[in-house]
């Protein structure tokens, strides 16, 4: 039988389980990424498994995240995170050489391999035919130490794509219209994989905005074929060496295969405050715009930014919006100085910021009380911008740099003859802010800085016999980690001091959370469907177990945070009729009373509620390798245990 793409890698790198979905797999991990507002932890977790030197092809550690220095723990984490680059043999990414997942795309990746990053957005490696996972900081640093990265085996839906795009409308436009049809949650245990003749009518920076937003769909990855595109982008790189051909055999078999005709799209807005709540740009013409901000690891490659200046050019920014433009890498950036294209976005007004992820995860640039903000980055989720009221639409850089001139939300299409933006045949290639690894010899010597700011990381206890606990917070569906763990300029620099973060857990749902959880000793959280979407930070589930949560009862989880959760010793459970959610209220007293025997047999579990003197079943979302390792308190106790 003919194989898909991603069953073709998955293949080539399976070290355990059967390929059948649903399955637990274990995958060989060819290369590793993280960034700083995960990438602390991630290499704490990693130092704590005592491994010399990383043992994958290449592991690069990025500095894009928290670039904002107000205080000293930002500067401290950075310096703590290369030393440990140098340490371990792990390439490092200099502050100011840009986002991650731009970069890794630009330098480092290469068709036909694994890479798992502690980024929700690592699939955007799957625009030059990676096989790109996010994950939490503890898979990244098992995957550093040669350890398999594991998953159930996804299942395959292809979206056949027809056409071409039309002038003004975008690939942003492409995966809008593809989160308007399949939703959130329509990814979910799936692998995205695009076919059909519209793909070689789009460039591999076009390709990689819809791979990076694959993860708002919640799938498990998407990727594209590595064709002749693929190997001119390497090419025009330095790194056409890299290049392989890859597709899919002519009789692979898809569990479900979708069209989407490219040529009948047109401008679309995810609006406030789902990437799913998408309307088109005509229909919200005409609303006042306060703030409109081009760049993140989505839309801020060379030809997005390219077009964006074209746009602005000898024009100048409406007097009531704010601008911002950050580059995705300091190569866009210094290629559009170069050009002069830079001088016409500097002219027109905007505020250039530096090649970093800036405003898309609230670093700077909040917008004003109840604020307009088009923004062309991948997730609108409420808060996230740092203004609680804020009215966040993700659009193309093309309808953000238009309605940034005109002060009101506005169709590109108005513009008239569309801008034409060729694929360079040479990228301007510097690579002096990437810090390769030093010899083994002197990597011995390398001492580990540690600043005041990094503190350890709670660690859970072997499951208990018996858990009793209070539904210590009820909350609805689709609740993401940014609901769970806030990000932001205040509170990002704290990633590596757990006990301060702590006070911020669940702010945005419930700001008593975190001093219920003290006075009660923890608790049970109940969720509804989609539970953790969102980013890979495994602080969403690290900070619950530092406050004494055991475990969720929720109606669906996402594949990450569910993963994070069972990393650290926390249960995911759900519930196998959904109306037993409505039966619990919170601070109900509930227990597991047999939690320890069931996880050892299957994952059927038990609950009473001893408030309401009910008693319902629900089912561990555990393989039978996570059960054990939340027996054993957590990947780590689990990894330690496999070594003695
Ligand atoms: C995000 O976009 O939410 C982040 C910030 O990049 C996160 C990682 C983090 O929380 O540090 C992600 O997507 O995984
Ligand atoms: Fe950075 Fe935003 Fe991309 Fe996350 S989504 S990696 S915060 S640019």
């Amino acid at each position: 039988m003919g194989m898909t793409i991603a069953e073709k890698i998955i293949r080539s790198h399976l070290v355990s389980g059967e390929m059948k979905p649903g399955e637990d797999i274990g995958l060989r991990i060819d290369q590793t990424l993280t960034q700083d507002a995960t990438g602390t932890m991630a290499y704490l977790e990693f130092e704590a498994m005592g491994i010399p030197r990383v043992k994958t092809e290449r592991s690069v550690a990025y500095i894009d995240h928290n670039t904002l220095q107000s205080g000293f723990e930002n500067a401290d984490d950075h310096r703590y995170i290369q030393s440990i680059a140098k340490k371990h043999g792990i390439y490092f990414s200099r502050p100011g050489n840009g986002i991650c997942h731009q970069l890794h795309l630009e330098r480092f990746g290469v068709p036909g391999k694994t890479l798992i990053g502690s980024d929700s957005h690592t699939p955007t490696g799957g625009g030059i035919g990676m096989l790109a996972f996010g994950a939490g900081g503890l898979d990244v640093a098992v995957a550093m130490g040669g350890g398999e990265y594991h998953i159930a085996m996804p299942k395959m839906l292809k979206i056949n794509l027809t056409g071409r795009l039309s002038p003004w409308v975008s690939a942003k436009d492409v995966i809008l219209a593809v989160l308007q049809r399949l939703s959130v949650k329509g990814g979910v245990g799936k692998i995205i994989e695009y076919g059909g003749e519209g793909i070689s009518t789009l460039t591999v920076p076009e390709r990689a905005t819809i791979t990076n937003m694959g993860t708002e769909l919640g799938a498990t990855t998407s990727i594209f074929p590595s064709d002749d595109i693929t190997r001119q982008f390497l090419k025009a790189q330095g790194r056409e060496d890299s290049w392989i051909e890859l597709k899919s055999d002519k009789d692979a078999v898809y569990d479900e295969i979708i069209g989407l005709d490219l040529s009948a799209l047109e401008p679309l807005a995810a609006c406030p405050h789902s990437p799913d709540a998408v309307k088109s740009v005509k229909a919200l013409s005409g609303i006042k715009v306060d703030q409109c901000c081009i760049g993140s690891c989505t839309n801020s490659s060379y030809p997005d930014m390219m077009r964006v200046a074209a746009i602005l050019k000898g024009k100048t920014v409406h007097p009531d919006v704010s601008l911002t433009i950050g580059c995705g890498s300091k190569q866009v950036y210094h290629m559009l100085a170069q050009n002069g294209a830079l001088a016409d976005i500097i002219a027109s007004g905007a505020r250039v910021l530096e090649c970093a992820c800036g405003p898309c995860i609230g670093m700077g640039q909040s917008p004003k009380s109840g604020g307009v903000s088009l923004r062309t980055f991948n997730r609108n989720f409420e808060g996230r911008s740092g203004t609680a009221d804020a009215q966040v639409y993700l659009v193309s850089p093309e309808t953000a740099a238009v309605s940034a001139l005109t002060g009101v939300f506005t169709d590109p299409r108005t513009l008239g003859d569309p801008v034409e933006i060729s694929m360079p045949e040479k990228f301007l290639i510097n690579d002096n802010l990437i810090v390769p690894p030093i010899s083994e010899a002197l990597m011995e010597t390398v001492e580990i800085e540690h600043g005041p700011n990094i503190k350890p990381f709670p660690t859970s206890e072997i499951l208990p016999d018996k858990i009793e606990k209070m539904a210590i917070l009820k909350v609805g569906d689709n609740i993401t980690t940014d609901h769970i763990m806030p990000a932001g300029a205040k509170i990002l620099p704290y990633r590596s001091n757990i006990p301060y973060l702590s006070n911020f857990c669940f702010g945005v749902c419930d700001k008593e959370f975190p001093a219920r959880c003290k006075e009660q000793g923890g608790g049970i959280i109940i969720g509804g469907h989609n539970y953790g979407q969102g980013s890979s930070r495994e602080h969403a589930a690290l900070v619950p177990l530092y406050l004494g949560i055991k475990a969720v009862a929720a109606k669906s989880y996402a594949r990450i945070h569910c993963a994070n959760l069972a990393n650290a010793g926390l249960i995911p459970l759900q519930f196998q009729d959904e109306a037993d959610y409505d039966k619990i209220d919170q601070m109900d007293e509930l227990c597991l009373p047999n939690i320890r025997k069931e996880l050892e047999q299957g994952t059927e579990v038990t609950m009473k509620n001893l408030t309401k003197n009910s008693t319902m079943k629900l089912t561990a979302v555990l393989t039978a390798r996570e059960r054990e390792m939340v027996l054993a308190g957590g990947l780590l106790n689990y990894t330690k245990q496999a070594v003695e």
